[in-house]
């Protein structure tokens, strides 16, 4: 398994539900890779000071959540250059029409009209490239992301068609409930670590009494019975859909436990639910962010791993695609 997050904000809850919560309950059954995706960061401008703390906390946050490095390979992506050196292989295989079509360039492109860069409009295929470089069966993403692994999986058999079987076709891997979390203020739009306003975004390090203001402002909508409707009560419906994924109980579930109760014990409960949730990640990210020695040591020992693994894919790709070896 593979995925990466870019480091261009404080992790949400729509980053943990979406992605980082699979990544963690399966770390027993594959072999898995997990990076800060530094090189994807600076597509939209970033204050350096700031993307080197996120990069390192979202390191500690990665671990918090689960991801024990002993048995994850945890790493930067900027230290393995392999990446940008697949990542320009790709971009020669990845068409100007499928590019186009890409949701999140055009929507990046709306939100950052003065900085519309080649970055941004080739970033699907650096991220084609962080995947195939591992060969993994499973890339475990949000809903926003699938498109991007569908990308990948056609240039993928674009080049093996070309070449013979030097990728493994991966399958994206998105989870049932929580695939894609919605801003609270704004339950038609995505929660999100960079675009999202304060009010609508949880962040995992937000503390307990903040996480309990903003369910409390939380939008929804008039008619005060907590039944799921993504459509006409959108707000309410993705108040169920957190709580259906952080405490396990099913819509229906949840619309009998509610049901006469009004939606100011249900935003609470909710609330509730996400700090628990939350807490002994905050925790633990915190204690870990005091350790910049150990982190260290993480990144180093996962840079080593990768590098070798991406190394040899890479080595293959070349010599296929007819380059002379050094
Ligand atoms: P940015 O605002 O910088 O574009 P983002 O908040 O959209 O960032 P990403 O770094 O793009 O987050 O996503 C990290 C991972 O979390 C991806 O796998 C993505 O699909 C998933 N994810 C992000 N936001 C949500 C969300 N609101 N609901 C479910 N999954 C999400
Ligand atoms: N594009 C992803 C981040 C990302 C990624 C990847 C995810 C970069 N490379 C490889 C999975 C696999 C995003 O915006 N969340």
């Amino acid at each position: 398994m593979l995925s990466g997050i870019k480091p261009s904000g404080e992790l949400t809850l729509g980053s943990y539900l979406g992605a980082i919560k699979n990544w963690a309950e399966r770390a027993d059954q594959y072999d898995c890779y997990y990076f800060m995706a530094d090189l994807h960061a600076i597509t939209v401008r970033q204050k350096p000071a700031d993307l080197r703390r996120r990069t390192l906390e979202q390191l500690a946050q990665y671990i918090a959540c689960g991801l024990d490095p002993e048995r994850n390979t945890l790493f930067i992506q900027s230290h393995v250059p392999q990446h940008a050196e697949l990542g320009w292989v790709v971009n020669c295989y990845s068409m100007f029409g499928e590019l186009s079509r890409m949701t999140q360039f055009k929507d990046k492109s709306a939100k950052n009209a003065d900085n519309i860069n080649g970055g941004l409009f080739t970033y699907p295929a650096l991220m084609a490239a962080d995947i195939l470089l591992y060969q993994p069966d499973y890339v475990p993403v949000g809903e926003d992301q699938k498109q991007h692994v569908e990308l990948t999986r056609a240039v993928a058999r674009r080049f093996n068609g070309v070449y013979g079987d030097v990728f493994k076709i991966p399958e994206t891997f998105v989870p049932k409930v929580g695939a894609r979390i919605m801003s609270l203020t704004n339950p038609t739009a995505k929660m999100s670590k960079s675009e999202d306003e304060d009010a609508g975004r949880i962040a995992l390090m937000d503390k307990p009494e903040d996480i309990m203001r903003i369910f409390k402002r939380a939008v929804t909508d008039s008619e005060n019975s907590v039944r799921f409707d993504r459509e006409n009560k959108p707000g309410i419906s993705n108040l169920m859909t957190i709580y259906s994924a952080v405490t396990g109980k099913s819509y229906d579930e949840i619309t009998a436990e509610f049901d006469g109760k009004g939606y100011g014990a249900f935003k609470l409960a909710v609330g509730e639910s996400v700090v628990e949730m939350l807490r002994p990640i905050r925790e633990e990210s915190t204690r870990l962010l005091t350790d910049k020695g150990y982190l260290e040591s993480v990144y180093r020992a996962g840079a080593e791993k990768a590098g070798y693994m991406a190394n040899k894919t890479l080595r293959k790709v070349y010599k296929k695609v007819g380059f002379v070896p050094r």
